[in-house]
């Protein structure tokens, strides 16, 4: 190996890495996201960097007959005649937040210029879309407000639908230290699980999943009740105020409380914080996103912020990036609705502008489908090729019986370092070099973006996700579009879609990184890229699912392993205590049905059935969390039990919040023998 600096794979935090010439890895001191610290997950790269990776593309007609090891040449050769007989509308590509900014670019390229369809999405919609959708409600435009920084000067933090110390472990130690630094400081929790981030705060409040809007519409109630509201920022620098009113006089703390199942007191103290507190950070993750209310979540937590003036100097509403570089696919765009340097397919100057840089006179002015209205399209017929990159839908998206079926019935492209679940169902496999192999930039949750060297060879024939397009692109003939020999040369270009935009990176260079874009403050002057200029208060209208079942199946993560383990899954150290699947129960409502720890219990419903072992846990009674990203290696994965239903606006599926039924498998067991 050789000695490297690079950002971690895993999450959003963006921490820049260092590997030495013998494969140790330790946190880069120079690296301004974590200033040399980093957590256990990356520890084990090396030794995991090597096991269950795919070597060579591989190939099968019917999916029923065994792969066999085809060249490159053959594999493209394929894709070109597939791509040449089928319409742009029956191909679709579903990519992820983990792919470096340079693979992106010339996918979503490939896609909406090339091809001319809107025809691709990423795992993002599963993560982000919901913090994407309010952002640009509220402030016109995407991309988190504050930096890192801002915790640095901050004295009140709240985590809301968000396991920081698992999920964001540097950035919630960075929180600690100004704990222990201030006096003063307090963190305040919201989770119907009491996790480790919820023992580590000042304040826990256990609210019941799906609620969140009522609460901080609540909170919005006490802060106008007590006089709290910030009335001269509201009227200099934003708009709406009154229609959010109106829907938050609708939950007073008496009726918020009986809804959400919590103590008023608690209500009106997240109120005193926001009006008192010299400074306040409000982070949010995948409890406010997944969900059918997310944008409304989302916008009900940045309207307390909108209302006491807490932004830059007194604060900001931070949401949390999962993966490393989720938000570098924001600033290429490759949902399916977007377009590089923050443009959107429906704005027809965004349109034009691409058009012209791209020399493609087609790209469409409709948004594709979404990824889970695409597994849909494949039942109807109407699209053929399914194309994944860098992830595992198998495994992670909701409805797992219907991405099953439509992934048996699709010509199935999957383009993946490791060998995953969803490769089973493949006719083509294309071996990907991972981070470490290629090279190109990420960037984290705070628009830090840092350059990724390699340290190693690529695996078997494996090649950079960037080159497999290009290549491809240029046996279709389309070389001049894709004359790229080096990612660099992908990022000069993409650098300049970004000139006058927001992200504007365009006088960057790989030398000068890690560097961040924009400016510490977003909105330094409070100027916002909306119609008026003006921040948008949105009236937080409150919708849950109605689900059958005694409880609420909650969803999250593993505190060693990332998603579906097919990288940390290979490292015995990371996966020491969170083997077998287990499922965090309510000791009342365990002991109410005879279940006792450790025992194997049956989680169930009309989509199907999960086993997992018990463990107890201060969890909402009526509710019951599993992590969701066993693959099947380990056990039935938990999305089977999980509804496909989303945001109306963002799109983003309800993944935390499933009615099930909980029986111990061996009555599970006796009942169906019972059957026979
Ligand atoms: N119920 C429930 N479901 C969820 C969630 C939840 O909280 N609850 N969370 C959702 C969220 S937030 C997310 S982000 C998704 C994540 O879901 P996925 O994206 O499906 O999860 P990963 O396991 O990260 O999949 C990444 C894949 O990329 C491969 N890979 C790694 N590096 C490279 C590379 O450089 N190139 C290529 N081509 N492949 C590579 C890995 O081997 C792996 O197969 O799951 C979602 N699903
Ligand atoms: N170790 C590790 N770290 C990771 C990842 C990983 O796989 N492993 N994945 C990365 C990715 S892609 C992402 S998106 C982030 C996700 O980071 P987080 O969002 O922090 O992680 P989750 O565990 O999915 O969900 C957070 C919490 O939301 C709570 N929750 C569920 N429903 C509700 C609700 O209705 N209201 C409220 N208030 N809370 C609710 C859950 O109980 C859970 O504790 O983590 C990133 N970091
Ligand atoms: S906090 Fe996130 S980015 Fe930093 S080392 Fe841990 S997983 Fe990697
Ligand atoms: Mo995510």
């Amino acid at each position: 190996m050789a000695e490297a600096t690079f950002q971690c794979p895993y999450c959003g935090v963006g921490c820049g890495l260092y590997i030495n010439d013998k494969g140790k890895i330790k946190g880069d001191f120079e690296h301004p996201s974590n200033k040399g610290d980093l957590c256990k997950k990356p520890l084990y790269l090396p030794k995991v960097f090597e096991k269950g990776r795919i070597a060579k593309p591989l190939y099968r007609q019917d999916k029923n007959e065994p792969f066999t090891e085809i060249s490159w040449e053959d594999a493209y050769t394929i894709l070109k005649a597939k791509l040449t007989n089928l319409s742009p509308e029956e191909t679709y590509f579903y990519i992820s937040g983990q792919l470096l900014t340079e693979d992106s670019y010339v996918i979503n390229k490939f896609v909406k210029g090339l091809l001319g369809v809107n025809n691709i999405d990423a795992n993002s919609r599963l993560c982000m879309a919901s913090a994407v959708a309010a952002y640009k409600y509220a402030f016109g435009s995407d991309g988190v407000p504050c930096t890192y920084e801002d915790i640095d000067d901050a004295e009140a933090f709240i985590f809301i639908g968000s396991n920081a110390t698992i999920s964001h472990p540097v950035l919630f130690k960075r929180v600690l230290k100004r704990r222990r630094e201030t006096e003063q400081t307090v963190i305040v929790t919201v989770d119907p699980l009491e996790t480790e981030t919820a023992r580590k705060s000042d304040l826990y409040i256990q609210i019941r999943a799906g609620t969140d809007t009522v609460f901080l519409n609540s909170v919005l109630y006490v802060l106008h009740k007590e006089g709290w509201i910030n009335f001269e920022f509201v009227e200099r620098y934003t708009e709406g105020f009154e229609k959010a009113m109106e829907v938050a006089r609708n939950f007073p703390p008496e009726t918020a409380a009986s809804i959400c199942e919590v103590s008023k007191e608690d209500i009106y103290i997240v109120a005193k914080i926001f009006a008192q507190s010299k400074k306040l950070i409000s982070f949010w993750c995948q409890g406010l996103n997944q969900s059918v209310n997310a944008v409304s979540k989302n916008l009900a937590l940045i309207n307390l912020h909108l209302a006491t003036g807490r932004l830059n100097e007194r604060g900001c509403p931070f949401s949390l990036t999962g993966q490393p570089n989720a938000m570098g696919g924001r600033e290429v765009g490759y949902l399916s609705n977007g377009l590089p340097g923050y443009r959107d397919v429906r704005n027809p100057e965004d349109r034009k502008f691409i058009e012209k840089f791209w020399k493609a006179e087609n790209i469409s002015p409709t948004p594709g489908p979404t990824v889970t209205e695409a597994i849909e399209e494949i039942l109807q017929g109407k699209i053929k090729l399914f194309w994944t990159v860098c992830t595992n839908p198998t495994v992670s998206m909701p409805e797992l019986s219907k991405v099953e079926k439509a992934l048996e019935k699709a010509f199935l492209v999957v383009q993946d370092s490791y060998w995953n679940d969803t490769c089973e169902y493949a006719n083509l496999i294309l071996p990907a070099s991972q981070v470490g192999e290629k090279e190109g930039i990420m960037t984290g949750s705070d628009r830090t973006i840092t350059y990724c060297h390699s340290f190693k060879e690529p695996f078997g024939d494996s090649k950079p996700d960037w080159l497999i397009f290009t290549q491809l692109a240029q046996k279709m003939g389309k070389g001049n579009m894709f004359p790229y020999a080096q990612p660099e040369d992908v990022f000069n270009e993409f650098k300049l879609t970004t000139s006058g935009r927001l992200c504007d990176i365009s006088k960057l260079s790989y030398k000068e990184l890690p560097a961040r874009w924009g400016n510490r403050w977003l909105y330094k002057d409070l100027k916002f890229p909306t119609e008026s200029g003006k921040a948008r208060f949105y009236p937080a209208k409150f919708d849950i699912a109605r689900e059958k079942g005694k409880f609420i199946l909650v969803t999250g993560r593993l505190k060693n392993n990332w998603h579906t383990m097919t990288k940390t899954g290979k490292s015995p150290e990371l996966l020491k205590g969170e083997l077998p699947p287990f499922v965090i129960m309510n000791p009342v409502d365990a002991s109410d049905m005879g279940i006792n720890e450790r025992d194997k219990v049956r989680i169930y419903s009309d989509r199907g059935y999960i086993d997992r072992i018990v463990i107890f846990g201060n969890i909402k009674r009526g509710h019951v969390f599993t992590p969701f990203g066993y693959p099947r290696e380990f056990g039935e994965p938990v999305n089977i039990l999980v509804s496909d239903r989303y945001d109306p606006i963002s799109k983003e599926p309800d993944l935390k919040y499933a009615g099930v039924e909980v029986i111990k498998v061996e009555d599970a067991e006796n009942i169906y023998r019972g059957d026979l």
